[in-house]
């Protein structure tokens, strides 16, 4: 059944999933996401944000028996990651929002963990990191794409001293929306929440990046070249003092263990 008027229906925590093409992929992860979150004691709900894939992912989401309320947004104008991924983090009804690609790279069972440390109160905003200790990419990543996200990764360094600033898989606490002037560009919309918002405290749990077995990565230069023009935003919006105070996050990792990295620096 899809939950199409949910408008009366509470609910603590979004999962959101921006998608394009991704007809193959979307329907296990939906399957895969309501076997974590059904068991969890809030009220959850998924949002998938498609940019009217031509491959018919948004007829495959609609037509999807599902367990958990799921809900579609199709965009037709103003496409691109980024925006996807706010557009769907400002449609959400939960206080607590979980963001993660549909692409099989993120995996659902870290969900509970992701979702639980931000509404505990443990940070505002928490991230599943390949690059904090314990974290890495599957062999079968592209040694290009690797590449290109340590270098993506270095240079945004001076903004924030996360490990992975550039993780797709992450949950915040939508509370944090407001104390930026968001600008999404690209695809690094978790870099823009980080430097603008200045969540406190951000913790990263590691986790191991799964290669997509199906379906095309969307990454390509046009990307390479708005992600230079959303770093060059960021530098230039950073002199003028538009970012808050930067507040140091506890060296702490959801469940105690002491092996996190600190917040964002700047
Ligand atoms: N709504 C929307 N979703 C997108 C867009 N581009 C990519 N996505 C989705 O965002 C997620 C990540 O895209 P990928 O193409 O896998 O990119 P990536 O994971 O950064 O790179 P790869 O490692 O190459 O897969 C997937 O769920 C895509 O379907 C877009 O323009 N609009
Ligand atoms: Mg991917």
């Amino acid at each position: 059944m899809m939950f199409d008027d949910l408008t009366e229906v509470p609910v603590d925590v979004t999962v959101v999933v921006p998608t394009f093409n991704e007809r193959e992929s979307i329907a296990p992860l939906v399957r895969a996401l309501e076997a974590v979150l059904n068991p969890l004691p809030y009220r959850t709900e998924i949002v998938v944000v498609d940019d009217a894939s031509p491959d018919g992912t948004a007829e495959v989401v609609r037509r999807l028996p599902t367990r958990v309320p799921t809900r579609i947004i199709v965009r037709h104008h103003d496409k691109g990651l980024a925006s996807a991924v706010l557009t769907g983090v400002s449609a959400a009804k939960g206080r607590v929002c979980l963001v993660m690609d549909a692409d099989g790279s993120h995996p659902p069972d870290m969900a509970p963990a992701l979702i639980e440390t931000v509404l505990e109160g443990r940070a505002e905003m928490v991230l599943a990191s390949r690059y904090a200790p314990g974290g890495t990419t599957d062999q079968g990543w592209p040694s290009a794409r690797r590449l290109m996200s340590r270098v993506a990764t270095w240079l945004a360094r001076p903004l924030t001293s996360v490990h992975d600033p550039m993780t797709g898989f992450f949950a915040l606490d939508s509370r944090i929306l407001s104390r930026g002037d968001l600008s999404p560009i690209g695809y690094k919309i978790g870099l823009e929440f980080l430097v603008r918002c200045r969540p406190h405290p951000v913790l990263e749990v590691p986790f191991v990046f799964r290669d997509r077995r199906v379906g095309n990565s969307k990454m390509s230069f046009k990307e390479v070249f708005r992600y230079a023009r959303h770093l060059s935003r960021l530098y230039l919006d950073r002199m003028e003092g538009k970012f808050g105070p930067y507040i140091p996050s506890p060296d702490v990792p959801p469940g105690g263990e002491k092996t996190a990295s600190p917040g964002p620096t700047l």
